[in-house]
């Protein structure tokens, strides 16, 4: 995408804004050769020791998601633009007012992962330290907050012992509830090159048990019963290190006393695994003293994380293999900066700097920022904090970065909530999302490559984002925008920040603040980057926390001299009772719903949905459904389904597929409202949470399922103004429109937007073009064909404003990447041809060379026998890679596995 209004160094090295890999990015300004504009080439930074210059799809995709197109540029008051000056005044006088009338827990902030740190800092202190309440809540709720309790339970402080080398070095990685060769593909990639052994536990098949050395298909929600079986086999195999036990740990007994009844025979039943594999499982983590355990939202995303969480450091505590090379209990990161979060105390159960609501602690933080109101104790949890927006407690709520309407469970009870709460104030770079629309105010935020600061990665490494493009139209900042509004509320002094810079340094000091044995020691601890220079700060080196006194270089490794951040010093042992989930099937709800990512998307699609290319791999919410399950409810392939729970329901598209293990279903987390008809997946869910750290089961939903049956399907082509007249009728909910559609969901295509709708009925076209993009009748063209598979027919306009395609059969209409060069050069002739089409459904494996899953299977029918090979031939796989297990599961037919 061409960008013109450039300004800043040619070569800027910044970090990518998606996974918690935290890849290091270096954004070139250069001219094209073809048209002479300003674009930007993103390529890997070969010095950022997370990827060493290598970048997955989505990195590797970053210059096509940038550009003015869908960004929110004004601010807007109910729906209205306004300048600056207004917005900041309402948001203060609405948060002073509500303060005023119904004290500071009335009001509420709800922040991101994706927030830099120096965003997170200014909010959280505003808050906590001058509102004077702690309810500031993040989406990391819903991430990693059974990490954080389990660790703080195991190690006394939230601190990942594990660094990225232990990937390289262990020989034994076991991958639990994470799907990493999509969700962190870049240390997959690490993996894959460090050929450890590696054993993946998930219930579902996925291209990350694909490449598997074995694969545990567990019972939804049993890691924790596995993980008992494996401490009490650990045991009997004389496989503890007693030393470690003895002089590091406490609670061994009672807690080995929980496992023992988890005989490897009772855990096999219990978890639904054959008994040798799980044994073999067992042998090898007994006896591979570098083994890493890797775990992601399998296991946090339950009623039941913490401990489930636990249960896998316990069996590290009981092997010493903690604190050493290639060991360790490893919580990967979902967002770029879910660590940066935790680190300021973006939680509402954490106050700052790695501190929590103690009376020392609250007087601490108090004195070092001068506060006005300390929040004298923790504030409401994500769920708990919008159960309180609908019940009325709370009055005005900030949203920043996240976008809750979609990614909460029972979302559309947030949604709803939000609606009716008095004050809703949202921060967002894009204006269309389902958030937004509950808002009273919008905020245009920068976002990446615009704004400056810091991120932390899963392995605890503090990295630069750096802005390398203007701020477009009127957005601001996110920590301008927070100390604009405390300088309001009366806080000017304590949020007089001039810079990034600034607020970096004062969070750098806090976190050293009193940080000793005697007063209150604490492992974030980054004192010695207090005094940075501004030009320090530009130039700061990605570095490994704590970087403090004693380690001025920074910590790659934590634990190693088994001292822990408990009283005692020990890390503790938790003994756990394996639970089931919450949301338990029955007779009207017999399936399990899980839900997680796609390869080439990024979440609600806010910045991935806009790169076409992105949307080749899976363009379409689907649904992914067991052949007996299929064919037991009357599902083909690629048929429209709708699953539904007691909160909600979600329409995909069935994918068959044997990944999937018979009574479960997956479906991918990215599809909202904004995007297509009845995808938000989050609806389906029941909000139990985690009674420890309040996160959400997320993974385990109680649903049932039944084909849709559309009388016929429709593919719309227009050109930008009038697809987003139609989209806005079409989430205003036009009673019209819903008569005759079932179904629909968007994609955006160069000049303009494809819909794509499953009909109840035919719709008078004519009169659709005429009411919604003002074309007379006698402007539309209609051609016919008669096809072996049913009528085809076109409608469209002599300027190819809109042009409809309908067919009986989904799949015969014809192929959408032919189809939507006609948005681009209206020939004459086009529709004729385009009728003639060959159909649709080339899924793309390699979205970087556009190499289709038809022509890999077609090399490897003629023989092609590697993916060396295959890259060799076609081509696919040799720019990110992200590609690479996926083909070398077409290549393993055996395995006939439909993956993704
Ligand atoms: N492409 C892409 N990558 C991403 C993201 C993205 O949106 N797109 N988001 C990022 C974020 S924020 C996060 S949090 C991470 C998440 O990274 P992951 O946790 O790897 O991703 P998910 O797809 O949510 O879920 C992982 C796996 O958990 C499995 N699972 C479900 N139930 C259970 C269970 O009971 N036990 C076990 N053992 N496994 C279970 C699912 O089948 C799924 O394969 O990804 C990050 N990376
Ligand atoms: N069913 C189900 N639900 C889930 C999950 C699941 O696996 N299953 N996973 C959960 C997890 S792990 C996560 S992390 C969440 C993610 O869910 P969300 O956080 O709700 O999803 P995002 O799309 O990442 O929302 C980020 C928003 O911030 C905006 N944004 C981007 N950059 C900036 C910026 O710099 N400033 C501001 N102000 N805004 C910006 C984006 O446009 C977008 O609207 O979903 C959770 N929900
Ligand atoms: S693995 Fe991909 S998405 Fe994650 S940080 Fe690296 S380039 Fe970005
Ligand atoms: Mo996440």
């Amino acid at each position: 995408m061409a960008l013109t209004k450039l300004f800043s160094a040619r070569r800027s090295c910044t970090t990518c804004p998606y996974c918690g890999v935290g890849c290091g990015v270096a954004a070139t300004r250069e001219s094209s050769p073809a048209t002479g504009e300003e674009v930007i080439r993103i390529q890997g930074d070969t010095q950022h020791p997370a990827n060493f210059g290598k970048l997955c799809v989505k990195g590797s995709s970053l210059a096509d998601t940038l550009g003015d197109q869908g960004r929110l540029l004004t601010p807007q008051l109910h729906g209205e633009e306004c300048d600056w000056d207004t917005a900041m005044e309402f948001a203060a006088s609405r948060l002073r007012a509500t303060i005023d009338e119904h004290g500071p827990d009335s009001v509420a902030f709800y922040l991101s992962g994706q927030l830099l740190t120096e965003d997170y800092y200014v909010a959280n202190k505003l808050m906590k330290g001058f509102i004077g309440t702690a309810n500031v809540d993040t989406n990391s709720r819903l991430c990693m907050s059974s990490a954080v309790a389990a660790y703080k339970r195991a190690f006394g402080a939230d601190a990942v012992p594990c660094n990225y080398d232990d990937l390289d070095e262990a020989e034994l990685v076991v991958l639990i509830g994470s799907n990493a060769a999509w969700t962190h593909p870049i240390l997959f990639q690490r993996m894959q090159a460090a050929k450890a052994k590696l054993v993946v536990i998930d219930p579902r098949g996925s291209v990350t048990t694909e490449m598997a050395d074995l694969h545990l298909a567990i019972t939804p929600g049993s890691d924790a019963a596995l993980f008992n079986g494996l401490l009490h086999y650990l045991t009997e195999s004389g496989a503890l290190d007693q030393r470690f036990i003895d002089n590091h740990t406490e609670n061994f007994a009672d807690t080995l006393y929980a496992a023992a009844e988890w005989t490897p025979e009772k855990v096999a039943k219990y978890c639904s695994v054959d008994l040798e594999q799980l044994l073999e499982f067992y042998a090898l983590y007994s006896r591979t003293e570098k083994t890493v355990s890797f775990y992601s939202q399998g296991v946090n995303q339950s009623s039941t994380g913490t401990d489930k969480n636990n249960t896998i450091i316990n069996c590290h505590l009981a092997t010493g293999r903690i604190g050493k090379p290639g060991c360790g209990p490893f919580s990967i990161t979902g967002q770029p900066n879910a660590m940066g979060g935790r680190e300021v105390g973006g939680l509402a159960n954490m106050l700052a700097a790695h501190m929590d609501f103690t009376e020392d602690n609250i007087d601490r933080v108090g004195r070092f920022w001068s506060a006005a109101k300390m929040a004298q104790g923790p504030g409401l949890k994500a769920v708990e904090l919008f159960d309180a927006v609908e019940s009325g407690q709370i009055k005005a709520v900030w949203i920043m970065a996240t976008n809750p309407a979609v990614s909460m469970p029972n979302a559309r009870r947030v949604a709803a909530a939000l609606k009716q709460c008095p004050t809703v104030i949202v921060s967002d770079c894009v204006g269309d999302t389902d958030t937004a629309r509950c808002a009273d105010l919008l905020l245009p935020a920068t976002t990446w490559g615009e704004k400056t600061g810091t991120v932390t990665n899963s392995e605890r490494r503090i990295s630069r984002q750096k802005s390398f493009l203007p701020k477009p139209g009127a957005a601001r900042h996110d920590w301008e925008i927070v100390c604009d509004v405390a300088r309001r509320l009366g806080f000017g002094e304590a949020f007089a920040f001039e810079s990034p810079a600034d607020i970096f340094r004062e969070h750098a000091a806090l976190s050293g603040f009193e940080n000793n044995r005697e007063q209150a020691r604490r492992a974030f601890d980054i004192s010695a980057l207090a005094n940075i220079s501004d030009q320090e700060y530009d130039f700061l080196t990605p570095v490994q926390w704590p970087v403090n006194g004693a380690h001025p270089q920074g910590t790659p490794r934590l634990f190693g001299d088994g001292d822990f951040y408990t009283p005692s010093g020990r890390a503790r042992f938790i003994a756990v009772q394996p639970q089931c989930p919450k949301q338990e099937t029955r007779d009207e709800y017999p399936l399990i719903l899980n839900s997680g990512r796609l390869r080439d998307q990024w979440h609600t699609m806010t910045r991935t949905g806009r790169a076409r290319k992105l949307l080749d791999h899976s363009e379409a919410p689907e649904l992914h459904v067991h052949p007996q399950e299929a064919s037991k409810f009357g599902i083909e392939d690629a048929q429209l389904v709708r699953v539904a729970s007691e909160k909600g329901q979600f329409f995909g598209r069935a994918r068959i597929t044997a990944s999937q293990k018979p009574g479960q279903l997956f479906a991918p987390i990215h599809w909202s409202d904004s995007l297509a008809h009845n995808a938000t997946v989050s609806a389906l869910a029941i909000p139990f949470t985690d009674p420890v750290s309040g996160q959400p089961e997320l993974k385990q939903v109680a649903v049932k399922l039944e084909p849709l049956i559309a009388h016929s399907y429709a593919c719309l082509l227009l050109r930008t103004k009038a697809a987003e007249e139609l989209h806005s009728r079409l989430q205003a909910g036009d009673s019209q429109l819903f008569e005759t559609i079932l179904h629909w969901y968007r994609v955006p295509v160069e000049g303009g937007y494809r819909f794509e709708l499953a009909l109840k009925k035919q719709p008078d076209w004519q009169a659709v073009a005429e009411k919604l993009f003002n074309l007379s009748g006698k402007q539309l063209n209609r051609k016919q064909l008669q096809l072996p598979s049913g009528e085809r027919w076109l409608l469209h306009s002599e300027h190819m404003e809109l042009l409809v395609f309908t067919s009986a059969a989904w799949q015969t209409l014809p192929d959408r990447k032919t189809l939507e060069s006609a948005l681009q050069q209206p020939l004459p002739d086009a529709p004729a041809t385009l009728l003639h089409d060959v159909p649709a459904g080339a899924q793309m494996v390699c979205t970087c060379l556009q190499v289709s899953r038809k022509e890999i299977e077609a090399a490897i029918a003629e023989g092609a026998a590697s993916v060396d090979e295959l890259s060799e031939l076609l081509g696919c796989g040799t720019n990110c890679g992200s590609c690479k297990p996926e083909i070398s599961a077409l290549l393993n037919t055996d395995l006939a596995v439909t993956v993704g």
